[in-house]
């Protein structure tokens, strides 16, 4: 094997012949877009889509600066500098074909724990026309049973005490929108990427929020000048892993110490309401629609609800990776009948989307095998994901009359998980959560009263108080604290409806 080559711009000649690379003049690519949150998700989605417009038309004032706001991010942002900002993107078809490509949109990092001044510098210099955000579900701060911005949080009241010095998105955004009013330049449009419903008007309450408590009058500005477009955004991305780095370095001679891997299927629902101007993304696949409410539904309630169901349950199960709970058939099986008998009465029909195919081709997206999404990443901070993707769902359900017993063994499971830490097999779990202490203490509290998880009030509101829930969940707890196999729980789900 010959050495691989570093990715960087001087050596991009060398790889054009291997795989498809920038074919515009980087050089001359501002950044028009500041996006926090440069994780594998925006660089295989936002970033990529940028990308190709860059390829396809002159989009030059639309380049990406990407931000860091903790320490965490140090890595990314050191690599991405050490690569002139290039990173591969390695698409893997479910039949086994891979497509590569080195993406250039991304022009520049910023790190903000260490330059606080000249991230807010950037986000309020004159090119800057959008901040976009993927800052997970957990990063907007609210309580998810109250949709209330949490102002005790420690960072966020630091923030509103020290505004020239912020710690979190919301400080870092008000004061570059503070300088942008000052010196007379319009507002940016705040652009959501993250899976929340009504990700925009979620930015938008949080951030006003926010503002209100440090600074009445610009939050007023912020109010009449800032868009906040709602938007569906959806790849599937798994971690990298150390062999996708090795892939690149021994197929194609290419050394990418942080590339992406992804599936195929990608899509970018937008609602056309922008501050400042914004990048013809339409033009390479993105749809812009007056209300994305049903696109993000359908797509928070199915997909994103279904990796939870199969991610908690096969955690508890003993499974490692999404492909591999759908090429079992009572996983798949119980998955499909979830989304057919709970979640497909209660979501609004689609323009121009045919449910049924919908929910195939999400089946066949989770089998591709090549996509090895493991269980610990669908199930990190769950206490952030479950109130909106199922226990919504839940609560629709309760008030219909509907049928929950589906996803209540996942919240079951997901208390039994959340107490021993462990699966069927005794085996430790790698559970990442922000509130891990708070739900294992409710959890282990599960022997002496059943309910003890469902008081943990953030996550699961006054659910705790439905007799009808309750009485579905008790008898499911009980028998996994009996007996943890849950493969035999979930056919008792299954058998009991046929
Ligand atoms: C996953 C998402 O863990 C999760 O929340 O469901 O990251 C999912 O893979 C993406 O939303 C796909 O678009």
């Amino acid at each position: 094997m010959k050495e691989a080559i570093a990715l960087n711009q001087k050596n991009l000649p060398l790889f054009a012949e291997k795989l498809a690379c920038p074919q515009y003049d980087r050089s001359r690519v501002k950044a028009g877009i500041v996006h926090i949150g440069v994780g594998g998700f925006h660089r295989s989605h936002q970033a990529y889509y940028t990308d190709r417009l860059m390829n396809e038309s002159d989009a030059s004032d639309w380049g990406i600066c990407g931000v860091g706001l903790r320490d965490a991010d140090r890595k990314i942002g050191d690599i991405l500098e050490k690569q002139d900002y290039l990173y591969t993107l390695i698409v893997k078809h479910p039949d086994g074909r891979i497509e590569n490509r080195v993406i250039g949109s991304i022009v520049d990092f910023l790190l903000g724990c260490d330059d606080p001044s000249a991230v807010i510098d950037r986000m309020a210099h004159a090119d800057t026309k959008i901040v976009s955000l993927t800052i997970t579900e957990g990063g907007y701060n609210f309580n998810a049973a109250t949709g209330e911005f949490d102002c005790m949080n420690p960072a966020v009241k630091h923030d509103i005490a020290n505004p020239g010095h912020p710690q979190t998105v919301f400080g870092f955004l008000t004061a570059a929108l503070k300088q942008r009013r000052a010196a007379g330049l319009p507002a940016f449009t705040i652009q959501s990427c993250d899976n929340i419903q009504h990700n925009g008007n979620m930015a938008r309450k949080v951030m006003l929020a926010f503002a209100q408590e440090q600074d009445a009058d610009l939050a007023e500005w912020i109010a009449t000048e800032v868009k906040f477009p709602n938007a569906m955004v959806d790849r599937i991305t798994p971690v990298t892993t150390a062999d996708d780095i090795r892939y690149l370095e021994s197929e194609l001679e290419l050394k990418d110490e942080w590339p992406v891997t992804c599936e195929p299927f990608i899509q970018w629902v937008i609602e056309d309401s922008f501050s400042n101007g914004r990048p013809s993304w339409e033009s390479v696949g993105a749809q812009f629609v007056p209300d994305v409410t049903p696109y993000e539904t359908m797509k928070i309630r199915l997909l994103n609800a279904g990796h939870s169901v199969l991610g908690l349950l096969g955690s508890l199960h003993g499974h490692p990776t999404i492909d591999v709970c759908v090429a079992e058939t009572l996983f798949a099986t119980y998955l499909r009948r979830f989304m057919d008998f709970e979640v497909t009465p209660v979501l609004e029909p689609v323009e121009g989307i045919e449910l049924d195919d919908y929910k195939d081709c999400l089946i066949e997206r989770f089998g591709n095998p090549n996509i090895k999404d493991n269980l610990a990443r669908i199930c990190l901070e769950s206490s952030s994901k479950l109130p909106k993707f199922l226990i919504a769902t839940i609560r629709e359900n309760l008030a219909n009359g509907g049928s929950i017993e589906y996803a209540t063994l996942v919240i079951a499971a997901w208390c039994y998980y959340s107490d021993k830490g462990v699966n069927q097999h005794g085996e430790q779990l790698d559970i990442v959560d922000a509130m891990k202490a708070e739900l294992h203490q409710a959890a282990a509290a599960t022997a002496r009263d059943p309910l003890a998880f469902l008081k943990v009030e953030p996550v699961f509101g006054d659910l705790v108080y439905n007799k009808t829930f309750t009485h579905t969940y008790t008898t499911m707890i009980q028998a996994i604290y009996e007996n943890p196999k849950i493969g035999q729980h979930m056919q008792a789900v299954l058998f009991g409806r046929e």
